[in-house]
């Protein structure tokens, strides 16, 4: 398992769930500092970056980028894939393409959180699972043609409609069925709506490509009442090699939220590692 953490890109001015303080360069040489093997890169418009110094600037600090994180879109531009209104679809479709784009240069993959909309955006409709489905298999398909992964987001039923639980996301793996389709499971989420964290990460298996690590009340892991012990006993027993990449509250302040997770990480990673000898 390696270990990232959520930071905002030069275009965005504030991830209210990124960490770390300072410029791009500075955020980049503090999470290096600190022992982190790599940052989920937040985006909110490619076209207005420069792709070229990003890429240096991580590869200099001599960090990966595990993906490209599309939450802003949704965010700060209100784009949605399902969504009834069309021009709405074609924005958010054209914008997602050009992330998937970004992703390919970086060797990132793309995660889907907020940016997949809501079914009920799209109205009185008789089927809008299916319209969901073929929203997002055209941008699997673009992403398929580039070379990129894209990571579906179970999220709580407070921040969406569909696709809450790791079940939901099984079910979606299942009728997109897409080599290059899979899931990222989010602990803060996981601990609303799946029965057992540990069996939601089991049913996902192979499909889990990525995890967001937060605790119980989405602080910095220790902070809350997550059994940590135990969810990585898991991962380490489905021999699960992604990251684990905080995606919390920038709490107290964003350095000390990423120095205390960091510690935090090393700690259980190597227990659990041990523990597995
Ligand atoms: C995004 O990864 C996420 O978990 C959402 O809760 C952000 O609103
Ligand atoms: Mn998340």
């Amino acid at each position: 398992m390696k270990t990232g953490l959520v930071m905002c890109g030069p275009d965005v001015a504030y991830g209210p769930l990124a960490l770390l303080s300072g410029t791009f360069e500075e955020k980049a040489a503090k999470a290096a500092r600190l022992g982190y093997d790599g940052i989920e890169l937040m985006v909110r418009d490619p076209a207005g970056l420069d792709w070229k110094t990003v890429k240096a600037t991580l590869a200099a600090a001599g960090l990966e980028v595990p993906q490209v994180v599309t939450g802003e879109l949704f965010g700060a531009d209100g784009l949605c894939l399902v969504t009834a209104d069309k021009g709405l679809h074609r924005r958010a479709e054209e914008r997602t393409r050009s992330v998937i784009d970004l992703a390919a240069y970086l060797g990132a993959m793309v995660n889907i959180g907020r940016l997949r909309g809501q079914l009920k955006f799209l109205g009185d409709v008789p089927d809008p699972w299916a319209i969901a489905v073929d929203r997002l298999r055209r941008v699997v398909a673009y992403a398929a043609k580039q070379g990129v992964k894209i990571t579906m987001e179970p999220i709580n039923r407070y921040e969406t409609d569909f696709v809450l639980s790791a079940a939901d996301g099984m079910r979606l793996v299942e009728d997109l069925d897409c080599d290059n389709f899979g899931l990222m499971l989010d602990l803060f989420h996981m601990n609303i709506e799946d029965a057992s964290i540990e069996e939601g990460l089991r049913l996902a298996g192979e499909r889990l490509w990525h995890v967001h690590i937060a605790d119980s009340n989405r602080h910095y892991p220790g902070s809350g009442h997550l059994d940590f012990d135990s969810i990585f006993a898991t991962l380490e027993d489905m021999g699960y090699q992604g990251y684990v990449s905080a995606e919390i509250l920038p709490l107290p302040d964003p350095d000390t939220a990423a120095q205390k997770t960091i510690a935090f990480l090393q700690a259980h990673l190597h227990a659990v590692r041990g523990a597995s000898r």
